[in-house]
């Protein structure tokens, strides 16, 4: 039989808002990148309408309030503040989300709130984007916004989304290729914007936390061979310790530089950067884990492909470093991702021994096709089946002494997957997105929501 979570263990479930909230131009919303990113066509429900979580928000709070969440993971979409980035507060943006976070208190659920999700207003990516250093002077303004309007009742945020993942292994978030140079400075600005909202919570909300959010997939050697591992050392290191190592350390490690050395890389610091990186760090850490990689050496150029991202497929290259294997020990779901809740174990423990933070698990979940039954069900066996390996992992790495203080997986009700659009599904709650249906954007609980509530409930696994 399972041993029950800690007694203050948090249980949660996360969405971003473009992912969801639609009514994209609505209250004087403006765009964001995410707005105008190319779409494929068979994505039926693209982003201009999501799971309408913007008109739905009351509805689905009561939802996740039944689930019996402690914690709901949200962010907030830049362009419902700041339109145009900058400049002028849309007070209708800020009355959406004090409404948000007001349903959120009533049920007592605590908001843990992500500042940015992918979606960067578009006039900001007009003027640079991520490589003017103009957008961390308007992301700490816009923090600072957030901070003075909700910091009296959010004590908990979230930074920016997977800055490692965005800019450094995925193709589709952006959907364009940014030269290498540009890219890392790129990086660089996202990871100082982040210092300044530690600076800000720190200074502006009482008792508030702040944490970075990584996606983390541990690299693994594909075989024990010296250069496999050499390889599984820098993707490791430029995958997923370079983000973390700047926001908790204050410092990029050596393997990155030298990764950037031997790319020609040269990453511009401002006069302000070095002191600012190490005096302000986060309360801890909040990690999105889907999958765990592996690698080995490249032996030949060619055969280098075009894989989207590396969480996807094992056509990862980057020749002279390292290249993507399949590892024959794990199984993949049905878009291709390996399933390994070991390596969760694995991941928390080298996380908590390498940065001695509290962890909270903002992402983890099974994408799927979900079936919607004529009697509106949803039997997801294998969710639950995956939701059940993963946090049964998780409460042996708590055994073994790992700080984790909360699961918050992906995602709370069905929404619009970077890389599949709606057809892929990874929420206890089913959003109806159908064409010519009276039951458009319907809610039903799946099997999987029945499951969890029971989990929360007991504190235990079954
Ligand atoms: C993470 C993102 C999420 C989410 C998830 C699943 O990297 O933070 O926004 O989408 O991946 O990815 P996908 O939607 O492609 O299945």
């Amino acid at each position: 039989m399972s041993h029950p979570f800690p007694k203050n263990f948090l249980w949660g479930a996360s969405i971003s808002a473009h992912q969801t909230e639609g009514a994209y131009l609505e209250d004087g919303k403006g765009l964001s990148v995410q707005d105008t990113r190319p779409r494929d066509n068979h994505e039926i429900a693209d982003f201009t309408v999501a799971s309408d979580h913007y008109h739905h928000y009351k509805e689905d709070i009561r939802l996740l309030a039944e689930l019996g969440l402690d914690v709901f993971r949200f962010s907030i979409a830049w362009t419902r503040i700041f339109p145009q980035g900058r400049g002028e507060v849309n007070q209708a943006g800020i009355d959406h989300y004090n409404k948000v976070i007001d349903e959120c208190l009533k049920y007592n659920i605590q908001p843990f709130v992500t500042l940015n999700h992918f979606d960067l207003p578009q006039a900001l990516e007009d003027e640079g984007g991520w490589s003017v250093r103009s957008t961390v002077d308007a992301f700490a303004a816009y923090a600072q916004t957030l901070f003075e309007a909700y910091g009296d009742r959010v004590k908990n945020w979230l930074t920016i989304n997977e800055p490692n993942i965005m800019l450094l292994v995925d193709k589709k978030i952006l959907g364009k290729e940014i030269p290498l140079q540009e890219k890392y400075q790129q990086f660089h600005h996202l990871m100082m914007a982040e210092k300044y909202a530690f600076k800000l919570c720190h200074e502006l909300v009482a008792a508030g936390k702040i944490g970075p959010v990584p996606n983390i997939s541990l690299v693994y050697p594909a075989t024990s061979k010296p250069a496999d591992n050499q390889a599984a050392l820098y993707f490791n290191s430029v995958r997923n310790w370079a983000y973390l190592d700047f926001s908790c350390f204050g410092r990029y490690n050596a393997v990155f530089k030298d990764y950037l050395k031997q790319k020609g890389v040269e990453i511009v610091f401002a006069k302000e950067d070095e002191e600012m990186m190490r005096t302000h760090f986060p309360d801890f850490v909040a990690m999105n884990f889907y999958t765990t990689v592996t690698v080995e050496k490249p032996v030949k150029k060619d055969g280098m492909s075009d894989g989207i991202s590396d969480q996807q497929s094992e056509d990862i290259m980057e020749w002279g470093f390292y290249k993507g294997y399949t590892n024959p020990f794990l199984q993949k779901n049905e878009f291709n991702w390996t399933i390994d809740p070991d390596g969760l174990k694995t991941t928390l423990q080298t996380l908590y021994d390498r940065y001695h933070l509290p962890i909270i698990i903002t992402e983890n979940g099974l994408g799927a096709r979900d079936e919607l039954t004529a009697d509106g069900k949803i039997h997801d066996s294998y969710r639950i089946n995956y939701l059940e390996q993963h946090i049964g992992q998780c409460l042996q790495a708590i055994e073994a002494g790992v700080d984790l203080f909360g699961y918050s997986p992906w995602s709370a009700l069905d929404l619009v997957s970077v890389h599949e659009g709606i057809s892929k599904r990874y929420g206890f709650i089913y959003v109806d997105r159908t064409e010519d249906n009276e039951k458009q954007l319907a809610r039903y609980k799946k099997d999987s929501f029945y499951w969890y509530q029971q989990l929360i409930q007991t504190n235990q696994l079954p």
